[in-house]
């Protein structure tokens, strides 16, 4: 049965990025699958270990979940660390997974910049326990933006080789099952999960750099559109955003090497529900001074009603714990009943 799970770190603001990347999909999924969205604190500490706002930003996260339209009662929103096992997982993913394959890992290495050797060795181990907060629920379908490919490619890595390695023992309890992986059918515990990389707007770059993605770390707040940015905020950072001075081109084509209008475009076709064609045949031939306050007063109505939301929720953080404990508990049981079979595969005694 298909099953999904995805994660977002609370770590600064949610940006648009976050929202037309990952967000969004979480909450289109949710009327025809199963889900399970989890805050990941666990993963926030890998980059920086002390954070005295990480309560606040685990709740912010879980309101900006909530304020999407995602629903805590059918599915399942939690925080990571309320449920133990993903440690537990992550330590026997530690095992299976090869420090070759971690350090390929194009996220470590940007992450940890020059001096490597002082990275924590959390951040090194980040997609193992990615890889865990997936597998613990034999999700089958992971959505994300497109940054997080390589780190799902490693999560199908590390499932196919526990698979492997312990065939025997699956096959001697009997706890496998038979997928579908391309075009051969394969035999195990872990599924082999398929990464949702969904809609216009998979990639969304920083608007002051068309080829660097808009991310919460960069020290730039005009770079990205938070989730919680008012009118006039939202209406000044467009109105900055990097353009070059040529009008819209009216063939998709045109915008190949003009990646700063190639990103207005694909937002403005993201937030509209539009494909990229429908925007380019709209405004095909006009200038920025034209397509930047349409895209200002889309983005306004859209985003306006989600920041109020989450702010309102965000001021009720009784509610707030209340969803996270629900969910912890229903994630829990899950979890264990998934770890029992683990332990056993493996070999820990547990009787
Ligand atoms: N620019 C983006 N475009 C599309 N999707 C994006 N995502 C992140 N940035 C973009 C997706 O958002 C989800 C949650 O991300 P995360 O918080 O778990 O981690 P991240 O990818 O590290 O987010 P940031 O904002 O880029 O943070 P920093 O600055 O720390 O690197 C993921 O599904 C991600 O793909």
């Amino acid at each position: 049965k298909p099953l999904v799970f995805s994660g977002v770190q609370p770590t600064g603001n949610l940006h648009l990025g976050n929202y037309l990347g990952a967000i969004r999909n979480f909450v289109a999924l949710q009327d025809h699958h199963d889900c399970i969205y989890c805050v990941v604190d666990m993963h926030s500490i890998t980059a920086q270990l002390v954070q005295p706002d990480l309560p606040s930003q685990t709740r912010s996260i879980t309101a900006a979940f909530l304020a999407a339209g995602i629903d805590p009662k059918k599915h399942i929103v939690f925080n990571q660390s309320r449920v133990m096992q993903h440690a537990e997982l992550a330590w026997i993913f530690n095992c299976v997974a090869r420090i070759g394959w971690m350090n390929r890992m194009t996220q470590f290495k940007d992450k940890a910049g020059k001096d490597r050797e002082n990275a924590s060795l959390g951040l090194l181990a980040y997609p193992s326990l990615m890889a865990a907060d997936i597998l613990l629920y034999r999700a089958t379908h992971v959505p994300v933006g497109e940054d997080q490919k390589q780190h799902l490619e490693l999560t199908r890595d590390i499932a196919a080789k526990f698979n492997n390695d312990f065939s025997t023992k699956i096959a001697e309890l009997g706890v496998g099952v038979e997928m579908e992986v391309g075009q051969e059918t394969v035999h195990g515990f872990f599924p082999i999960t398929e990464p949702l990389i969904e809609g216009p707007a998979t990639r969304v770059m920083s608007l002051r750099e068309g080829t660097k993605k808009m991310s919460k770390s960069d020290a730039s707040d005009l770079s990205r559109i938070n989730l919680t940015d008012d009118a006039d905020t939202i209406a000044k950072k467009i109105r900055k955003a990097k353009t070059d001075p040529a009008p819209l081109p009216s063939e998709l084509d045109g915008l190949k090497d003009r990646p700063e209008a190639d990103n207005l475009v694909g937002i403005y076709a993201a937030l509209s529900g539009r494909s990229r064609e429908d925007v380019i045949s709209e405004f095909g031939g006009q200038q920025f001074s034209v397509f930047k306050p349409a895209l200002v007063d889309l983005a306004v109505n859209k985003l306006a009603p989600i920041a109020d939301e989450m702010r309102r929720l965000e001021a009720d953080t009784a509610y707030i714990d209340s969803v996270l404990r629900d969910g912890g508990e229903r994630a829990g049981a899950i979890a264990e009943a998934n770890m029992k079979t683990v332990r056993e595969i493996v070999g820990f005694l547990s009787n």
